[in-house]
């Protein structure tokens, strides 16, 4: 398959070398009293990619393409936890605090949900990762080489941070990486748009972007 809108040119994949990874769509970040919100950031923004990123999914889904969620998601006991990133800030819930959805970024919370619109189906990769990254501390980059993935698509938030991040990750494990623009966003438009001409300058020396309209016209075009 090709998008031939792809910046800064056409990407090509094979749909059973492909995963679309959605990075982080959690009620921590999306929704009102989480993670998000006590850092002071108006978590509405977030919540606009929703639409989109659901009909990215659910093509993707019907496509039988791969699917791999992310959360950013600490240990009861947060010994995943580094005090550097505990302590950092003056949020007003700080990680592992009990806000309205439970423990701020803890696994098995209600607030560490992936939200119902996008919640994982069986058959889908689900990853609870303590950093930024989601290759980092996870057993994520063993589990794509077992099913023999070289592409990855991406979706998610925030756009510089943890997106970002996990297609850093990716490109240095040789990954070829593309980030649906319409299914990604930030807490700050501005880094958003930064991040999207970082990815794709100098040749993608990240990665591609594209948006998803052209990742469903290429999906409907091998149909
Ligand atoms: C943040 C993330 N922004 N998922 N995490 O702290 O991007």
């Amino acid at each position: 398959m090709r998008i031939e809108e792809a910046n800064p040119f056409a990407y090509e994949f094979a749909l059973a070398r492909t995963a679309l990874v959605l990075i982080d769509m959690q009620r921590d970040f999306i929704e009102p009293g989480g993670f998000g919100e006590t850092l002071g950031n108006d978590v509405s923004l977030l919540e606009a990619i929703v639409p989109a990123t659901k009909a990215a999914l659910q093509a993707w889904r019907n496509a039988g393409g791969l699917v791999v969620h992310t959360r950013e998601a600490h240990s009861p006991d947060l010994s995943d936890c580094p005090p550097a990133k505990r302590n950092r800030g003056n949020p007003t819930l700080r990680i592992g605090d009990e806000g309205p959805m439970g423990r701020i970024l803890v696994a098995g919370e209600p607030g560490n949900q992936i939200i119902d619109a996008l919640a994982p189906v069986d058959g889908e990769i689900v990853i609870d990762k303590p950093g930024k990254g989601m290759f980092h501390a996870t057993s994520l980059h063993e589990l794509l080489q077992q099913r023999g993935i070289t592409h990855l698509l991406f979706g998610g938030v925030t756009t510089e941070v943890c997106v970002q991040t996990s297609m850093r990750e990716a490109n240095d494990r040789g990954y070829d990486s593309l980030l649906l623009e319409d299914c990604t966003e930030s807490y700050f438009p501005a880094f958003k748009a930064a991040t999207l001409d970082m990815i794709r300058a100098q040749g993608a020396i990240v990665g591609w972007t594209a948006p998803s309209a052209a990742l469903l016209a290429a999906l409907n075009n091998a149909t």
